[in-house]
């Protein structure tokens, strides 16, 4: 077995571990400061080879952090069907990335030992990158890991996070799934969005304009390759293209959803159809701005909720008997929770923050809805319920009604990529759905209003003293904080606050909600200054936002 292991070792030494440097497979990878990332980079290379001899498949790493600062970058293993790496995996990750040099042998021969892995095994690893300045650099790094234990490698280059997820599961379902190549993904999920858009006969010009903010990443670079193929339904101004800004810097997803107003560099319009992507192009959240100049932002429960809305009608169309649900997180607004259980009685299930969590849940469903309230999410059919719907789909017997709605569940199927979220691929779903129904994004805002609520962020020596249970939604430890949140939260009409551990970032994080922006800001300072108190914060109180 060392043999196989020795040019490993010898490799390893180009690519040195600063000593003593620890890291963990977070939420979402490896993330942290790029310049400290070139040792796991050739690890992750090696893990994903030991990966793919285990499952004698096609494995995936790209390199992205995101929506983390340009000077950030990261990793992430995508195993078989284009899924998150599984749990146990990333706690070799996490072990081989902080093996010391002299360490390295063992960790490799412990994790083949463990899994019981045929060394001799040939394998296949995907790689993929975003725009940052340093990931080509930094993917190089894999590659050279993939090779030196003797791996097959493709190198996608610039892809979106999604793009390559989707390239994994098409080559391990031998082609089932799509091709995995860029024509491939484009051919299929546009070919579906003009068959879906066809049927959409009452739209007006004004609705086939869409504004993009690529957040000046790779979901821009990819946009502009895909519009050719769906310019003769929607028409895409994208701005924030990465020609000039930096990348994140005051736009995209996370900055539009958590500062609750438009990017930088977009001029809005009042009644403008507008969107963000974030840096690595998986989440997706939609805005506009009223007459009288004021921002709605329509969110990952928003969007959860049209895609919902138009399945149902389609299910019940089709006169198929398919159990739908909803996956959220405690972020996902109260009214979103509500409208979707008391007015639309849908199944709906909160899990832990983190797409790995929402995706698992939805798998238990015949139609898996699944979104944080950041924009991230996708749908998922089980097999069975693909199986009906293509079946009525090519029955001759049935009438025009619900030949036409299995029709359109068969395209609406194949527009989402089901392996993970995908802001072009939702985008798209998004534009069909709107399209269809004859939706302006006004008449899609007010199917329900969000309550007002504010997110915080709170500095803390140690924020794994933050212990949760029940999703995330109630704290555990520190002794008091629960108690505490829970007296102030009764000082307010309609309010909900909870605070837990970033896993992607070193701090505590504070939602809260409540009937007014006011109450909501107060209630989010209110419990950032408790856990300041009881969670070892550091620096300088919170100060309140008013
Ligand atoms: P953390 O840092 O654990 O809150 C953030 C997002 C997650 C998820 C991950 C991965 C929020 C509140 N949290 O996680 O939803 O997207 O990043 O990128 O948006
Ligand atoms: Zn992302």
């Amino acid at each position: 077995m060392t043999a196989h292991f020795e040019e490993a070792l010898k490799q390893s030494s180009l690519h040195p571990k600063p000593a003593g440097l620890i890291l963990e497979y977070g939420t979402s990878g490896f993330r942290t400061n790029a310049k400290q990332l070139d040792h796991i980079m050739f690890r992750m290379g090696l893990l994903a080879t030991l990966r793919s001899k285990k499952t004698k498949a096609t494995i995936g790493v790209m390199v992205t952090a995101s929506h983390n600062p340009e000077e950030d970058n990261g990793v992430k293993l995508i195993d078989p069907m284009g899924e998150m790496v599984t749990p146990a995996w990333e706690g070799y990750a996490t072990q081989l990335a902080n093996a010391e040099q002299e360490d390295l042998l063992a960790a490799m021969k412990d994790i083949t030992g463990k899994e019981a892995i045929d060394i001799t095994q040939e394998a296949s690893v995907f790689v993929g990158k975003d725009t940052r300045g340093s990931s080509a650099s930094l993917s190089q790094s894999v590659l050279d890991g993939v090779n030196a234990l003797g791996g097959h490698s493709k190198n996608y280059g610039l892809v979106t996070t999604p793009q390559l997820h989707y390239m994994v599961c098409c080559q391990n379902t031998q082609g089932k799934y799509g091709e995995a190549t860029m024509d491939g993904y484009y051919s299929k999920l546009c070919t579906a969005f003009l068959h879906l858009t066809k049927h959409a006969s009452n739209r007006t010009d004004d609705q086939k304009h869409l504004c993009v903010d690529g957040a000046n990443g790779i979901g821009a670079l990819k946009l502009q390759e895909m519009e050719s193929h769906v310019k003769k339904n929607l028409q895409i101004s994208i701005f924030n293209d990465g020609s000039k800004g930096k990348l994140n810097f005051q736009c995209g997803a996370d900055f539009v959803k958590v500062q609750q107003k438009p990017p930088a560099g977009i001029e809005i319009n009042p009644g403008d159809r507008c969107c963000s992507f974030d840096g690595d192009a998986d989440r997706i959240v939609y805005y506009y701005t009223d007459s009288q100049g004021c921002f709605h932002l329509l969110d990952g429960d928003k969007i959860a909720t049209l895609i919902c809305t138009y399945l149902k009608e389609l299910i019940n169309q089709a006169g198929l008997d398919l159990k739908i649900a909803v996956v959220q997180t405690a972020y996902a607004n109260g009214s979103s929770t509500r409208y979707l259980e008391d007015t639309m009685k849908v199944i709906v299930k909160c899990t832990k923050t983190g797409v790995k969590h929402l995706h698992h849940a939805a798998l238990e469903f015949d139609i898996g809805v699944y979104f944080e309230a950041n924009g991230h999410g996708t749908v998922l059919f089980s097999k069975a319920a693909e199986e009906m719907i293509q079946k009525l789909a090519e029955d001759s017997s049935i009438n025009d009604e619900r030949k036409k709605a299995a029709v359109l569940l068969q395209s609406t199927i194949t527009v989402i990529n089901q392996t993970v979220g995908d802001a072009i691929s939702d985008m798209l779903l998004i534009e069909a759905i709107l399209a269809i129904k004859g939706m302006t994004l006004q008449q899609w805002d007010a199917i329900y209003s969000d309550l007002p609520n504010r997110q915080l962020k709170v500095k803390v020596s140690d924020r794994r003293v933050i212990d949760t249970a029940d999703a995330e939604r109630r704290a555990v430890s520190p002794a008091g904080l629960q108690e505490a949140i829970d007296t102030l939260v009764k000082k307010y009409r309609q309010a909900r606050s909870f605070a837990r551990p970033s896993g992607t970032e070193d701090v505590v994080r504070v939602y809260a909600e409540a009937d007014t922006q006011e109450d909501a800001d107060a209630l989010a300072h209110e419990v950032s200054l408790a856990v300041y108190r009881l969670a070892g914060g550091v620096g300088d109180e919170p100060k309140p936002l008013h």
